[in-house]
């Protein structure tokens, strides 16, 4: 039997699995696209390789490439439904607000509750494939294109490229400690291909405050984030714009228009944006209802080390759950005016 048919198979004979791609990806729809490639060379089962070998996803595809989001769309299609919650794929222009005359600024003037905020955006060159297609040659290459505009980036975004190569454990772990760098421990992402070559072609850029990173070839082609202690959302969310706006004049972005930015995984299309706080709710977050509350205000609740996490100390990371089929400046007033719910109801419970 061939890879593929093997791992669709355990798909298949899985009883208790929830994600979204057993939900979608039905015999028909596996009988149709199975033979299929994308301009990149990527497959099917390049697509669902990590939600066939992780039962416990709750997505279960990511896309090979900027091409599978066409090729594959009669499965993606429904998967991005069910995950944006929306009755058809579309999304609208970008709108990134006006940034000069934001109606936020300070979640936290008291500095209480939030410890700090954080906000990132993923971005694809529309000229290179998703981890599962990529080559180490096209790594390297992809590197040394983003870091070509990297580089160009002047004022408080002016920053220096440090790879993953060479970085010692003791400087990787006290970045990842501190919140800024990223690591190859999350087994979907490996199953999926996203940690192949591993360490070759991966890096964080950051200025001199790191109040304004990119990581380079982590789960997408760039993560930019804007972050800094405290709550000012305001000045965080503004760094942030003024960085994509730079770097979309120097490289070319993967885009569809029912789909906004495209990412590897199909959680994060749209706007790929996610605004959080660490932020300390003790009395909130015993609440039973908890989930609940956060559900109600389109949020989500991760522990502080990031997705697939414990919280510690009563302090969670709180984020807009939402990222396609609103606007930038939506997303991120959606995350603001649940945190503030939040707040007030910590405070009530005081
Ligand atoms: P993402 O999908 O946004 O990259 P993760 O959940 O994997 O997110 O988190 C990435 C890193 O960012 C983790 O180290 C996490 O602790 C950190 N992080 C997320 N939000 C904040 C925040 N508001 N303040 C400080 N660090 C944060
Ligand atoms: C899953 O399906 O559960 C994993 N592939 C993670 C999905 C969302 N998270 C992500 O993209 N980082």
């Amino acid at each position: 039997m061939s890879d593929r048919d093997k791992l669709y198979e355990t798909l298949k004979n899985a009883k208790d699995c929830k994600s979204l791609l057993k939900k979608n990806l039905t015999d028909e729809l596996f009988e149709q696209l199975k033979d299929k490639k994308t301009k990149f060379g990527g497959s099917l089962a390049d697509c669902i390789r990590s939600g066939c070998q992780n039962l416990d996803s709750g997505v279960g595809i990511y896309a090979c490439d900027p091409d599978a989001y066409t090729v594959f769309a009669p499965v993606l299609n429904k998967v991005i439904q069910d995950y944006h919650k929306t009755s058809s794929v579309s999304h609208p222009e970008p709108d990134f607000g006006d940034i000069d005359n934001l109606e936020f600024s300070d979640l936290d003037p008291e500095g209480k509750l939030i410890a700090s905020t954080r906000v990132r955006v993923g971005r694809s060159h529309d000229s290179f494939g998703f981890p599962p297609v990529l080559t180490k040659e096209d790594r390297v290459n992809m590197e040394k294109t983003s870091l070509e505009a990297l580089n160009t980036l002047e004022g408080d975004l002016k920053g220096t490229y440090f790879p993953l190569q060479g970085m010692s454990k003791e400087i990787q772990s006290k970045l990842t400690e501190d919140h800024f760098l990223f690591n190859d421990s999350d087994r979907f992402l490996k199953a999926a291909g996203g940690y192949d070559d591993w360490p070759i072609g991966r890096g964080i850029f950051h200025n001199k405050d790191k109040t304004f990173l990119v990581w380079v070839n982590e789960e997408d082609h760039l993560r930019l984030i804007s972050m800094q202690m405290g709550g000012d959302l305001g000045q965080v969310y503004a760094r942030l714009v003024k960085a994509i706006k730079t770097l979309e004049k120097k490289l070319s972005f993967a885009r569809l228009p029912n789909m906004g930015y495209l990412t590897f995984c199909p959680s994060n299309l749209g706007t790929t944006l996610r605004a959080s706080v660490h932020i300390r709710i003790p009395k909130v977050s015993a609440l039973p209802n908890f989930n609940d509350i956060c559900a109600k205000h389109n949020l989500q609740a991760r522990g502080i080390h990031g997705e697939h996490t414990q919280s510690v100390g009563g302090i969670y990371d709180i984020s807009n759950k939402r990222r396609m089929g609103l606007t930038e400046i939506e997303a991120v007033q959606e995350m603001r005016i649940g945190v503030e719910k939040i707040i007030e109801l910590e405070k009530s419970l005081q």
